[in-house]
């Protein structure tokens, strides 16, 4: 009976198109696949498995720690450290560089991930997910420091990220595209479900948290009240609003339907000395390579995410992504407005 593709199957045939390929490359994706499996199976059952709740720590972020927020950093490492393909890893998780331990090979590759994205909602049982990012490490570094991961996101080799929804799913770049995987859960394998998954330039959709609207800089407010203005404003349509607070939910939505996603700064954040709500390196990196191989803008406001040169490791920054044509538009007004 036809499966469909398997992720092992399409990882190891975009292998033969990259000449000179030592393997290594495709050995690190599918270990960042069975992290990512492991990880959907605890979140799947988590209640049933008392892994609901706080753990009574918070991250480097000052950010309350969720038990599933620990479990997930902790698979995720734990099936990425002894291959002998990674440097070293950093997470949101934790405070600085975790380095390979020494019964383990090292390798040429970094990740910088995101275990548990959106873990607020674990607990009222919606859509999270794990995000992450896979830089070079610089050579001839035996033990990587915060300012080996300091890589513009136009370094990245891969980045990609599951969503833990009504399916799991597993959406992937390595440069050449985006590819989505659905979780055949009867056979435990990511199957190719969405090829080549591009967001339709123009959107009625827009995603942000409107209840940080009377801090919004003048080009936010001005965009959203245009789309709020409907048929009747500038914009002559009517939009629609989402905000899920997961972001891998609202990316996965705008790669398949179109949309515009903001967290942009505000002057609240700008009191506390913030860049901004998400992480340059674990969050808009990663994000900002899937959206841009979708066809789709990420920006700041006023510069391309991608662009941005990281000064630390756990760096906030604004985020404004989605389809195209739209996120040109909230720049212009960025630029035009300075
Ligand atoms: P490797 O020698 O396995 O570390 O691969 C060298 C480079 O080839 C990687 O950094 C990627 O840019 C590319 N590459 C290797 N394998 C794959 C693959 N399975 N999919 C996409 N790109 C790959
Ligand atoms: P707020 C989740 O904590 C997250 O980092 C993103 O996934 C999400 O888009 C955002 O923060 C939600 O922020 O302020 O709406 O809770």
């Amino acid at each position: 009976m036809e499966h469909g593709t398997t992720i092992t199957q399409f990882i190891s045939e975009e292998q033969r198109h990259a000449s000179g390929a030592t393997g290594e490359f495709t050995a690190l994706l599918n270990d960042i696949v069975t992290a990512c499996k492991m990880i959907s199976n605890q979140v799947n059952h988590g209640a049933l498995v008392g892994a609901l709740g706080s753990a009574g720590s918070e991250n480097v972020q000052g950010e309350t720690q969720k038990k599933l927020d620990i479990l997930s950093n902790e698979m995720f490492i734990q099936c990425n450290e002894w291959a002998g393909h990674l440097a070293a890893m950093a997470s949101e998780e934790m405070d600085d560089v975790y380095q390979i331990p020494s019964e383990y090979p090292r390798g040429k590759y970094l990740i910088t991930f995101d275990p548990l994205d959106g873990s607020s909602n674990i607990d009222v049982n919606v859509s999270v997910g794990t995000i992450f990012s896979v830089l070079r490490c610089p050579g001839g570094i035996e033990r990587p420091a915060v300012r080996d991961f300091l890589q513009a996101g136009t370094q990245q080799v891969a980045a990609g990220y599951a969503l833990y929804g009504p399916s799991t799913m597993l959406v992937l770049t390595t440069g050449k595209g985006v590819n989505g995987f659905t979780l055949d859960q009867n056979i435990g394998e990511f199957i190719l479900t969405h090829p080549n998954m591009t967001i339709p330039a123009d959107t009625q959709e827009f995603a942000i948290n409107a209840s940080n609207m009377r801090f919004w800089e003048a080009p936010v407010k001005r965009y959203v009240d245009e789309c709020l203005a409907g048929k009747e404003g500038p914009r002559e349509k009517d939009f629609n609003m989402r905000w899920i607070a997961s972001m891998v939910a609202e990316v996965h939505r705008i790669l398949t339907r179109g949309g515009v996603f903001m967290y942009p700064v505000d002057s609240k954040m700008k009191d506390k000395g913030l860049g901004g709500k998400l992480r340059l390196l674990y969050e808009a990196n990663p994000m900002s390579y899937i959206v841009e191989q979708a066809g789709g803008g990420s920006i700041t406001g006023t510069h391309r995410i991608m662009d941005l040169q990281p000064e630390s490791l756990h760096q906030r920054v604004p985020v404004i992504l989605g389809s195209r044509n739209e996120v040109e538009r909230i720049q212009g007004y960025h630029t035009e407005d300075v």
